[in-house]
């Protein structure tokens, strides 16, 4: 306690001393006010030296002589605000002409020029020059620069406000405009409509009954062709030509070789001919050729380069000839025709892929081909029901080469053209006015602003060209990232929302932009700050794939200057 006691007057005697010599104990500071070195003008009444000094926190009660003697008495340091020895103080520039401000006490003479005004420095360490005047032109200028900005911006902000407000009206009249005008046309459409809908109905029975006629007589072809084939196949059948065809006139026929054993068995002719020996004409163009119409193969003429069967068993060809002597049988035994060779019948081109499964049984040595005879006589008959289904695939395009519509039907077709492009006038006008109304209600639901500010922001994009990428921000729409160097752009978001902070309109958040390897979906928020022009003024990636932009705009210069710093004008 004792030594405490010899050390804090001993402390005080020393700081008196230092003091005494440097400055005097109240400094006169700007002119008028006196006070304590290192008090605010607003506190000094707090420094009275007609009575003790209370600690502002209250601690204790000092005498006034205590203030300042380079001693902490104030565990806040209040009673020393004009030197360093309390490590909690803060030392006041007045800064005359600049702005003041407090500083910590420990840089009070420490030989560093930390006011303006130079007046944390009395020690005589240094010499402090005053440059708070010039620092306050400076500042001066600068305010005069952003008041100048401000006000001009928020002229053009309020020029924004109007063109944003002016087009959300003439889109609003609009959009009433076009709504009154598709229900006007509704009732001309809707009966339009009917009309159309009435003309095609006797337009497409009539088509029908073109259509089915034109099938009928194609059928009719087919069955009349049909039966010249089986007159020829009669005739060649019918080797001796008395008018009956046996069954030993079947049995040359290769063809009808039910179990492929090599010859035409007697009961295998039989078969064919309906269980009887012989059948006349009527009989076979009656029973026997729906069965054997797609298993019989047309003779062909052997040609000469074609040798002769090894085994000595006369080759079908050999049988038969080649009745129009033009050499062109083809090795399956078949004619082919000039026209064959381009366009293949069908029906025979589905026969030959029968036979080709018959062969590759053979080689196979199929079970099948010991089958009963009668059975194979089915599996024949179900072929040729495949056949008959696949032919009549082929013939599905009904309207091939089908002949023009009658006058009636004609008639018929035009009145109803007539009337789809009466509808179709109206229907594309009416699909145009829904198209304008889907456009202008998505213009309507964007949040523009308060006062639809940002309008003139939105059909435009602008760009940012940094070290590496061109950025791009196409407000209400997008922001890509393209590499300087080449190659695709890369979304970086769409558009999203305002900023969910205080002043929603300060930021733009796009969002889900391309997926980041190993990180999120990138993403941009925009800074907006107020600005004569619109300009993308800066870019970066303060985390990967979260991207910021710097956006100067008209758009945001709501307020004007004396708002923004009212204090320094104050203290200027
Ligand atoms: C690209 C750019 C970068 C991003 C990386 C992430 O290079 O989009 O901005 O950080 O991909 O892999």
């Amino acid at each position: 306690m004792l030594a405490h006691a010899v050390f804090v007057l001993l402390g005080r005697k020393m700081n008196w001393l230092y003091l005494s010599s440097f400055c005097l104990y109240f400094a006169v500071i700007g002119g008028e006010v006196k006070r304590p070195r290192g008090v605010a003008i607003s506190k000094a009444s707090l420094y009275d030296p007609s009575h003790d000094f209370p600690c502002f926190d209250g601690s204790s009660v000092i005498p006034f002589d205590h203030v300042n003697d380079d001693y902490c008495d104030c565990a806040d340091g209040s009673d020393e605000p004009g030197t360093s020895a309390c490590p909690n103080g803060s030392f006041h520039c007045t800064n005359a002409g600049y702005i003041p401000k407090y500083i910590p006490s420990s840089r009070v003479n420490d030989g560093i020029c930390d006011c303006c005004d130079g007046t944390d420095e009395y020690s005589g360490k240094v010499t402090c020059a005053n440059y708070c005047l010039e620092l306050g032109r400076q500042h001066r200028e600068e305010q005069e620069k952003k008041r100048a900005l401000l006000i001009e911006g928020h002229q053009l902000y309020k020029e924004y406000c109007i063109n944003g407000q002016e087009a959300r009206q003439k889109k609003m009249e609009r959009l009433e405009e076009i709504q009154k005008e598709k229900e006007d046309l509704e009732d001309r459409r809707n009966a339009l409509e009917a009309a159309k809908v009435e003309a095609e109905i006797p337009e497409s029975e009539a088509k029908q009954r073109h259509l089915d006629t034109w099938k009928a007589e194609k059928s009719r072809r087919k069955e009349e062709a049909d039966m010249v084939k089986m007159a020829a196949a009669f005739e060649d059948l019918d080797s001796d030509k008395n008018e009956i065809i046996t069954y030993q006139e079947l049995q040359t026929h290769l063809e009808f070789d039910i179990d492929s054993n090599g010859e035409v068995s007697d009961e295998e002719a039989k078969e064919y001919l309906e269980e009887g020996s012989e059948v006349d004409f009527s009989t076979f163009s009656a029973k026997v050729w729906p069965h054997i119409k797609d298993i019989y193969k047309q003779p062909v003429t052997k040609t000469e380069s074609q040798p002769d069967e090894s085994n000595g068993q006369k080759s079908h060809e050999e049988e038969h000839g080649d009745e129009d002597g033009d050499g062109t049988g083809d090795e399956n035994g078949e004619e082919i025709d000039d026209d064959e060779e381009e366009t293949p019948n069908p029906e025979e081109y589905d026969v030959d892929e029968g036979d080709q499964e018959d062969d590759n049984d053979d080689e196979e040595g199929d079970d099948e081909s010991h089958t009963p005879w009668k059975e194979r006589f089915i599996d024949a008959k179900q072929a040729r029901g495949d056949n008959e289904d696949r032919n009549h695939n082929e013939d599905d395009d009904d309207t091939k080469d089908m002949p023009e519509y009658n006058e009636e039907t004609k008639a018929l077709i035009e009145v109803a053209d007539k009337a789809r492009a009466a509808f179709n006038e109206v229907n594309d006008v009416y699909k145009e006015l829904e198209k304008e109304i889907n456009a202008i209600n998505a213009f309507l639901s964007l949040d523009l602003g308060e006062n639809n500010e940002f309008y003139s922001l939105k059909d435009s994009c602008y760009e940012y060209v940094d070290r590496e990428y061109t950025y791009k921000l196409c407000p209400y729409n997008k922001c890509t990232q393209r590499d300087k160097r080449g190659g695709v752009e890369t979304s970086l978001g769409n558009w999203g929302k305002w900023s969910e902070e205080k002043n929603k309109y300060d930021a733009m958040i796009f969002e889900k932009g391309q997926s980041c390897w190993n990180g999120p979906d990138r993403s941009v928020k925009v800074l907006l700050q107020c600005g004569l022009s619109n300009e993308l003024i800066g870019a970066s990636e303060p985390n990967k794939c979260e991207y910021e932009f710097k956006f100067q705009t008209p758009a945001v210069c709501r307020t004007l200057p004396l708002e923004i710093q009212p204090e320094l004008h104050d203290e200027l």
